[in-house]
Protein backbone atom coordinates (compact mmCIF):
# COMPACT_ATOMS: atom_id res chain seq x y z
CA UNK A 1 0.00 0.00 0.00
CA UNK A 2 1.35 3.47 -0.73
CA UNK A 3 1.78 6.16 2.15
CA UNK A 4 0.22 8.49 -0.19
CA UNK A 5 -2.97 6.77 -0.62
CA UNK A 6 -3.50 5.16 2.75
CA UNK A 7 -7.03 3.72 3.35
CA UNK A 8 -8.68 3.37 6.77
CA UNK A 9 -11.29 0.49 7.24
CA UNK A 10 -13.30 2.17 10.01
CA UNK A 11 -15.21 4.55 8.24
CA UNK A 12 -17.75 4.42 11.32
CA UNK A 13 -14.80 6.58 13.45
CA UNK A 14 -14.89 10.03 15.00
CA UNK A 15 -11.81 9.85 16.92
CA UNK A 16 -8.43 9.02 15.14
CA UNK A 17 -6.36 7.67 17.66
CA UNK A 18 -2.48 8.15 16.31
CA UNK A 19 0.77 7.06 17.94
CA UNK A 20 4.74 7.71 16.69
CA UNK A 21 5.10 3.84 18.23
CA UNK A 22 3.82 0.64 19.40
CA UNK A 23 5.56 1.29 22.94
CA UNK A 24 3.33 4.18 22.68
CA UNK A 25 0.67 1.61 23.19
CA UNK A 26 -0.25 0.85 26.55
CA UNK A 27 -0.39 4.52 27.33
CA UNK A 28 -2.71 5.29 24.00
CA UNK A 29 -4.58 2.34 24.62
CA UNK A 30 -6.34 4.20 27.68
CA UNK A 31 -7.62 7.25 25.46
CA UNK A 32 -9.74 4.53 23.60
CA UNK A 33 -10.55 2.43 26.36
CA UNK A 34 -12.33 5.65 27.87
CA UNK A 35 -13.97 6.30 24.66
CA UNK A 36 -15.12 2.82 23.97
CA UNK A 37 -16.55 3.63 27.55
CA UNK A 38 -18.77 6.40 26.33
CA UNK A 39 -19.95 5.10 23.42
CA UNK A 40 -17.50 6.62 20.71
CA UNK A 41 -16.24 4.46 17.87
CA UNK A 42 -12.82 5.44 17.45
CA UNK A 43 -9.61 3.91 14.65
CA UNK A 44 -6.03 3.25 16.15
CA UNK A 45 -3.02 3.69 14.22
CA UNK A 46 0.96 3.57 14.76
CA UNK A 47 1.90 6.56 12.72
CA UNK A 48 5.41 8.24 13.00
CA UNK A 49 5.71 11.80 12.22
CA UNK A 50 9.58 11.02 11.95
CA UNK A 51 9.54 7.57 10.34
CA UNK A 52 6.81 7.83 7.93
CA UNK A 53 6.10 11.53 7.72
CA UNK A 54 4.41 11.16 4.25
CA UNK A 55 2.16 8.68 5.64
CA UNK A 56 0.90 11.37 8.41
CA UNK A 57 0.64 13.82 5.60
CA UNK A 58 -1.97 11.81 4.10
CA UNK A 59 -3.28 10.78 7.29
CA UNK A 60 -3.51 14.46 8.24
CA UNK A 61 -4.34 15.73 5.08
CA UNK A 62 -7.62 13.05 4.81
CA UNK A 63 -9.03 13.05 8.13
CA UNK A 64 -11.91 15.39 7.83
CA UNK A 65 -13.39 13.88 4.45
CA UNK A 66 -12.97 10.17 5.84
CA UNK A 67 -15.15 11.84 8.93
CA UNK A 68 -13.20 11.97 11.95
CA UNK A 69 -14.28 14.64 14.04
CA UNK A 70 -11.34 15.06 16.82
CA UNK A 71 -7.66 13.26 16.57
CA UNK A 72 -6.01 12.29 19.58
CA UNK A 73 -2.18 12.17 18.65
CA UNK A 74 0.69 10.50 21.10
CA UNK A 75 4.80 10.25 21.38
CA UNK A 76 7.67 10.80 23.44
CA UNK A 77 11.04 12.55 23.09
CA UNK A 78 11.50 14.50 19.97
CA UNK A 79 7.50 14.48 19.71
CA UNK A 80 6.51 16.02 17.01
CA UNK A 81 3.82 14.38 15.65
CA UNK A 82 0.69 15.92 17.70
CA UNK A 83 2.10 19.62 16.29
CA UNK A 84 2.88 18.39 12.99
CA UNK A 85 -0.61 16.75 12.47
CA UNK A 86 -2.57 20.01 13.57
CA UNK A 87 -0.29 21.79 11.49
CA UNK A 88 -1.97 19.82 8.61
CA UNK A 89 -5.77 19.81 9.60
CA UNK A 90 -8.23 22.19 10.79
CA UNK A 91 -9.78 19.06 12.76
CA UNK A 92 -8.60 19.36 16.43
CA UNK A 93 -5.85 17.99 18.12
CA UNK A 94 -5.14 16.19 21.45
CA UNK A 95 -1.37 16.11 22.30
CA UNK A 96 -0.59 13.57 24.76
CA UNK A 97 2.96 13.54 25.99
CA UNK A 98 4.46 10.14 26.32
CA UNK A 99 7.17 9.31 29.14
CA UNK A 100 8.49 7.37 26.13
CA UNK A 101 12.29 4.95 26.58
CA UNK A 102 13.88 7.93 24.39
CA UNK A 103 12.08 10.39 26.88
CA UNK A 104 14.93 12.33 29.79
CA UNK A 105 12.15 13.01 32.08
CA UNK A 106 8.66 13.22 30.20
CA UNK A 107 9.70 17.15 29.85
CA UNK A 108 11.55 16.78 26.07
CA UNK A 109 7.75 14.88 25.28
CA UNK A 110 5.66 17.75 26.94
CA UNK A 111 7.87 20.84 25.91
CA UNK A 112 7.46 19.52 22.23
CA UNK A 113 3.82 19.06 22.05
CA UNK A 114 3.10 21.73 24.59
CA UNK A 115 5.09 25.13 23.48
CA UNK A 116 3.17 25.05 19.99
CA UNK A 117 4.04 28.87 17.68
CA UNK A 118 0.62 31.03 17.76
CA UNK A 119 -2.05 29.96 14.98
CA UNK A 120 -1.05 26.13 15.56
CA UNK A 121 -3.10 25.08 18.39
CA UNK A 122 -2.38 21.44 20.58
CA UNK A 123 -4.83 20.62 23.46
CA UNK A 124 -2.37 18.99 25.42
CA UNK A 125 -2.80 16.85 28.88
CA UNK A 126 -0.36 15.69 31.44
CA UNK A 127 2.28 13.75 30.44
CA UNK A 128 0.68 9.95 29.78
CA UNK A 129 -2.67 11.61 30.59
CA UNK A 130 -4.00 10.08 27.34
CA UNK A 131 -7.38 8.80 29.48
CA UNK A 132 -7.91 12.65 30.06
CA UNK A 133 -7.47 13.43 25.89
CA UNK A 134 -10.12 11.13 25.57
CA UNK A 135 -12.94 12.26 27.76
CA UNK A 136 -11.94 15.48 26.30
CA UNK A 137 -12.21 14.29 23.23
CA UNK A 138 -16.09 12.77 24.54
CA UNK A 139 -16.64 16.47 25.74
CA UNK A 140 -15.92 17.93 22.53
CA UNK A 141 -18.06 15.51 20.52
CA UNK A 142 -20.74 15.98 23.25
CA UNK A 143 -21.47 19.94 21.97
CA UNK A 144 -23.49 18.53 19.28
CA UNK A 145 -24.03 15.21 20.61
CA UNK A 146 -27.02 15.07 23.26
CA UNK A 147 -26.74 11.26 23.74
CA UNK A 148 -23.62 11.55 24.37
CA UNK A 149 -23.69 14.37 26.42
CA UNK A 150 -26.20 12.59 28.70
CA UNK A 151 -23.21 9.84 29.12
CA UNK A 152 -20.98 12.10 30.20
CA UNK A 153 -23.29 13.95 32.92
CA UNK A 154 -23.45 10.20 34.30
CA UNK A 155 -19.92 9.32 34.03
CA UNK A 156 -18.84 12.62 36.23
CA UNK A 157 -21.51 11.53 38.51
CA UNK A 158 -20.25 7.97 38.83
CA UNK A 159 -16.63 9.64 39.57
CA UNK A 160 -18.12 12.12 42.18
CA UNK A 161 -20.05 8.83 44.02
CA UNK A 162 -16.66 6.95 43.93
CA UNK A 163 -14.65 9.65 45.78
CA UNK A 164 -17.86 10.20 48.09
CA UNK A 165 -18.05 6.54 48.93
CA UNK A 166 -13.91 6.51 49.42
CA UNK A 167 -14.99 9.03 52.45
CA UNK A 168 -16.55 6.54 54.05
CA UNK A 169 -13.18 4.05 53.96
CA UNK A 170 -11.37 6.04 55.93
C1 LIG B 1 8.57 8.56 19.53
O1 LIG B 1 9.70 7.92 19.99
C2 LIG B 1 7.47 7.56 19.70
O2 LIG B 1 6.25 8.22 19.79
C3 LIG B 1 7.83 6.89 20.98
O3 LIG B 1 7.23 7.54 22.08
C4 LIG B 1 9.33 7.08 21.05
C5 LIG B 1 10.12 5.80 21.03
O4 LIG B 1 9.79 5.08 19.88
P1 LIG B 1 10.38 3.61 19.72
O5 LIG B 1 11.85 3.75 19.59
O6 LIG B 1 9.94 2.82 20.92
O7 LIG B 1 9.71 3.08 18.45
O8 LIG B 1 8.71 8.96 18.21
Amino acid sequence: MSPNSYIYPDMAAQVGIIMGSTSDLPIMQQAADVLQELGVEVELDVISAHRTPKLMMSYATGAKERGLKVIIAGAGGAAHLPGMTASLTVLPVIGVPVKSRNSIDGWDSVLSILQMPAGVPVATVALDGARNAGILAAQILATSDDALSERLEKFKSQMESKVMDSRKTL
